[in-house]
Order: C-alpha cells, then structure tokens, then sequence
C-alpha cells in the first residue's frame, strides 16, 4: 500500500468512484483491485485475507483468503432496537457469526466475502445506517460519552456530536450508487457532483472528532485531532473546550513519529461549534502533508507549525474569536459498570465485553432483550463495551437473568484489571498486525490478575492496553500498562500514564518476551504495593516513585 500514489487515486476515482462496481462483478478473484482498496476504505470497508491460513494457501498456490472488514458508523455510539437486529442478523448470515465494538463506538463485520457485501450494505441502509467515511481520509466516526441520559448536558452534548457527524460527513453519491440502488450520479461521461467540504483529494489522512464530559474521559479527548470538552455551568452546557492535535499512531524506529495529546486552545459557546470544526477540518486539509503519509496527521502540521500559527489561521477563518479556557477534571478514562438511573427515571446498565467481540451466544442474549423490547435502545462505549439503557425498573431482573444466561454479566464479577482492559483486533484480520492483541489479552490479563492478588493489589484499578503494532488502535500509549506488538510474541512495555488520560506512558522493556515483561511488572508491583498512597493510581505512582520516568511530550514515549 505504501508504493500507491493514494492522492493521485483520490483525485482520479471520481468522488470515490473507482472501478469498484466493475470489481464487484469479477468473479475471478476474491479481491477488489489495489486502488480500489483505497477507494472502498472511504465507503467503511477493508480487504483483508485470513493471516491464519496465508502461508498454507501460498503453498497450495491459492489466492489468499480474501475477505472483507465493514466498519458501521455510529455517531455517539447510539443504536436503535431496529438496528441492532439488522446488526445482528447480518453478522449471522454474511459475516463470521462476531459483531466486534471498536474503540471508537463504531461496529464492525469480519471475514464478509465480496459477493455478499451489497447484501450486507443494503441490510444496514434499510435502518438508516451506513459505513461511508467510517474509515479512509476524512473525519471518521464522532466520539461521545456514552451516557447521555445522565442529565441534560450529556443529551446535549450527545446531539452536537452527532451534528458534527452529519456536518462533515463527505457529500458523495458513491456510497449510495455502488452499494444501494446503482443509479449513476456521475459517471466517466459527466462531471461529478461537488464536495465543498473536501475537494476532490479529500484530507491528507483520517481525522478523528471526540466529546467529552468531564469527570469522565472515556473518549480519550486528548488522542483526538480535534476534541470538544463539555464546560457545564449551573446544570447547563455553556460551551466546550477545544483541542488540537491528538493522535497516537507512530511506526517502531522512526523517531520522527510519536502519540502526541492534543493542547486545550479555548473555549466556545455551542452556537461556534460546527463553524469552528469546519475551520479546523478545512485548516488541515490545506496544510497538511499530501507527500508522506507517515508525517501527514494534523498533529504533525500543528508540532511542525506551532499553536501561535493554529490560532492565527483560526482567527483569519472563522467569524468569532476563541474565549480563554474554562476549568474541568477528569478522573477516570474506563466505563461504570453497573446500573445507573437516568433523568427520565429509567435505567441503564453498562456492561463488559472483552475487547469488544460479542459471540453468537452473546449475541442471542442481546436480541432476546431486545425482541422483548426491554431495551429502549444500546449504546457502544468508547471502550468496546456496551450500554444498555431506556430499561423500566420492572425489567431490571429479567435483564439480569438474560445476560447471565448468555455469558453477559462479567460486569458484575470480573476483577477491576479486566474491567479496565482493552486489545485491538489483531491477528487473523488485521494486515497490519505484528502479534497478537485481542487473541492475547484474556492469558495477559490473568496473568496480572495473579500478580496483583500476589502483592495484595488485586482490588485496584489499572488500565492495560495491548496492540498489535504501534498503530495503537487500542490506544495503548495511554494506558497505565500498555503492549505494543514487535513481532509474534514480543512486545514493547509501555508504563506511567495517568489514569484519567490525559499523560501518556514511557517505554519500561523493548522487544520483550512475555516472561521478562511479567518479572518487570512483578517488580513494578512490588513497589507499587509497598509504596503508594492511599487512593494513589499505578500509574501515577510509578511517576512519582521515579519507577518511570515522565514522558513530557510524545517525542519522549519511545526514548
Ligand atoms: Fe485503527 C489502521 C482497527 C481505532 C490508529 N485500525 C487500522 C486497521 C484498519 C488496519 C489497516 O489499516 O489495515 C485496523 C483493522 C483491524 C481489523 O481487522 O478490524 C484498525 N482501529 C481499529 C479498531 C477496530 C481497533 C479496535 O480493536 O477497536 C478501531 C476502530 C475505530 C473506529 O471505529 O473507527 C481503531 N486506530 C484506532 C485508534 C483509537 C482511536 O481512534 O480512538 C487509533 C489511535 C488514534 C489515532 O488515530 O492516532 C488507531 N489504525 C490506527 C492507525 C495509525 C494512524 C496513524 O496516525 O499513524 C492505523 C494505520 C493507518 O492509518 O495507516 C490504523
Ligand atoms: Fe491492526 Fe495495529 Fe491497529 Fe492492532 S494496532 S488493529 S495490529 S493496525
């Protein structure tokens, strides 16, 4: 993929156009051709191939086992009954029987072949979801915390984030063309329709948009490009904080990428929010590097360029002025578990699911629920887990009773390290992929499960992260312990970070094996047992024992 001129194939697929029709309709292969699978990422859909059976095909002179990611968006993370059936059903009969939660409140559908994916496509249009711009480089799914019936703020803020979705969702037809009703828009013979937003080169890479509402920073605001932190006042949502130039993703050996936490520029009242959005979407689109996409996230145009450059182009584009930042905290970046009331008087119940995968038996418990429309409606956490809410009090019990019946109740026992555990997809679909991750993260987690029962710490809570490569999909680098795939079975340690999420962790072991990180972490926990505060966070302690040492900006992370 890195030989592709990806502008170049921007620019000519007609408003992501392609060949891709013509593709699907090759029966020859399994695969879409190369640009194309550029292409597709914008409509939310990845070709991949099983890495667990490549070697044996290539022996057998097979084509590799190509198959297909979709990725559904899902602004805010909320789903309706109707949906979630569509959902459910169509992971059942074209998909590999998963529904897998992302870290970004998204869905999404494994090991779907290319013949079923207008079939997948259609079942999903026909409850008013779709996956365009769920991937590829324009503003990906919109983040929000995930209980917006909490109080008036969080409904609020949960409807901005879903406007800012639609605002800069990409205008193309060729979602609706390709994968719906095949009528042309456009075609080689006509112009095609505008994208005022966009252009016709899209932006220079993805770009990612969270809400927040302080105390809670469960999506990660400080990983986003562009972050919106919710200033309530008085029972009222005056405004938000914004920050600028989040990300995560680095390559192992090349120190001129890094994570890096976005900066709190100001404040704005609602009304500013879109126009300011767009201002700083529209910014990265002209400055951002189209030459190496390695270097080509807003956080680098914002560390190569400065803040005082930022704001400067801020003030000349938009109408109004930032105001000086309001005060917030956060103390936790993980979900809470358990049953909470909502203003309107029903319930909602956040409950677990490791690394997001949900299994037929999970499943099936969920639709019972939902057929029985105890559910009012479900929600995706920013965690890959999943919010049940809208439920009357009488149903509390039978709710219960389902999910307990289907493995769904992990919520209620599961020790606080697995609680606040979470792996990326990895190995077998991830092409990207180094070591293992979501395949790992149940032997990782009992393994510092034991040691934390060893050292009479098993009841605190300790964010661990693993990943599959440095991509940090799971958001490692601000985990309090964090894995980062080297190669099959080796990994780099990362500690410290902070757990509200908004310190990044350190590299502790380099290219380690399993049993010298977990003497390492032994080590870590010894001391952490022996020394800390009460109420005194694993991260935070190991900073301030000088077990790690801080990383003052991303640059840090890998020294
Ligand atoms: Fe990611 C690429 C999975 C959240 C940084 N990510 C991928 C791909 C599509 C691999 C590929 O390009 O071929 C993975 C598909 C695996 C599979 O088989 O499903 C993949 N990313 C995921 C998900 C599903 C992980 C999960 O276990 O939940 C998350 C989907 C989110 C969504 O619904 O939109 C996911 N990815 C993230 C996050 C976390 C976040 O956004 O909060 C990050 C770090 C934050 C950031 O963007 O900086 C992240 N993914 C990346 C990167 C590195 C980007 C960079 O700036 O360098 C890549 C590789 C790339 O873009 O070239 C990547
Ligand atoms: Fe794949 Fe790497 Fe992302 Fe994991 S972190 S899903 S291995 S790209």
């Amino acid at each position: 993929m890195s030989g592709l001129d990806v502008e170049k194939i921007k620019r000519d697929s007609r408003r992501l156009r392609g060949s891709v029709a013509e593709g699907l309709e090759d029966p020859v292969t399994g695969a879409l051709a190369e640009a194309d699978t550029v292409i597709t990422k914008f409509h939310g859909i990845y070709q991949q191939d099983d890495r667990d059976t490549r070697n044996e095909r290539r022996e057998a002179r097979l084509e590799p086992a190509y198959q297909f990611m979709i990725r559904v968006r899902v602004p805010g993370g909320v789903i309706n009954p109707k949906q979630w059936q569509a959902l459910d059903e169509l992971a059942g009969s074209v998909a590999n029987g998963t529904l897998r939660l992302t870290t970004r409140q998204a869905v999404q559908f494994h090991g779907v072949a290319k013949e079923d994916l207008r079939t997948l496509m259609r079942g999903i249009d026909a409850v008013l979801m779709d996956s365009l711009a769920a991937c590829g480089d324009v503003n990906r799914n919109v983040m929000c915390h995930v209980q917006p019936e909490a109080s008036e703020v969080h409904a609020q803020a949960l409807q901005w984030a879903q406007r800012l979705s639609a605002h800069l969702t990409p205008k193309t037809g060729a979602w609706r063309e390709i994968w719906i009703d095949g009528k042309k828009v456009a075609d080689s013979e006509t112009e095609p329709e505008a994208e005022p937003l966009y252009g016709e080169t899209y932006l220079p890479r993805k770009f990612k948009i969270g809400v927040a509402i302080p105390p809670i920073n469960d999506v990660d605001i400080f990983s986003q490009d562009l972050g919106f932190i919710a200033i309530e006042e008085e029972g009222r949502l005056v405004g938000f904080n914004v920050t600028v130039g989040g990300g995560l993703g680095c390559t192992h050996g090349e120190p001129k990428t890094f994570p890096r936490l976005g900066d709190v520029i100001g404040f704005i009242p609602p009304g500013q929010l879109l126009e300011l959005a767009e201002t700083v979407v529209t910014i990265q689109r002209d400055f951002g590097d189209r030459k190496e996409r390695k270097h080509a996230r807003f956080k680098y145009t914002i560390e190569d360029r400065g803040l005082d450059w930022l704001r400067q182009e801020l003030q000349g584009r938009l109408q109004a002025t930032l105001e000086p930042a309001r005060a917030f905290e956060f103390i936790h970046s993980g979900d809470r578990y358990g049953w909470t009331e909502a203003v309107d008087g029903s319930w909602q119940l956040n409950l677990f699911i490791l690394s997001g995968r949900l299994f037929p038996q999970q499943r099936q418990g969920l639709r019972v629920l939902i057929d029985e429309g105890v559910v009012a409606d479900v929600r995706l956490t920013p965690n890959q887990n999943l919010v049940l809410a809208g439920v009357s009090a009488s149903h509390r019990a039978r709710v219960e009773e389902t999910l307990a019946a289907h493995g769904l109740d992990e919520h209620r026992q599961a020790s606080p390290v697995r609680l606040n555990a979470m792996a990326c997809v990895a190995l077998p679909t991830c092409g990207l992929a180094m070591a293992e991750a979501e395949r790992y993260l149940p032997d990782l987690v009992r393994r510092i499960e034991e040691m934390a029962a060893r050292h009479g710490v098993e009841e605190q809570p300790i964010t661990v992260r693993i990943s599959g490569c440095p991509n940090g999909c799971s958001r490692p680098y601000l985990a309090e312990i964090g894995l980062v795939g080297r190669a099959p079975g080796r990994y780099n340690l990362y500690l410290g970070a902070g757990f509200d999420g908004s310190r990044l962790n350190r590299l502790a072991l380099d290219n380690a094996n399993e049993a010298d990180i977990l003497e390492y972490l032994d080590g870590a926990f010894a001391h952490f047992a022996a020394g800390r505060e009460p109420g005194e966070h694993f991260g935070n302690f190991l900073v301030r024992a000088g077990f790690i040492a801080p990383a003052h900006h991303g640059r840090d992370v890998n020294l």
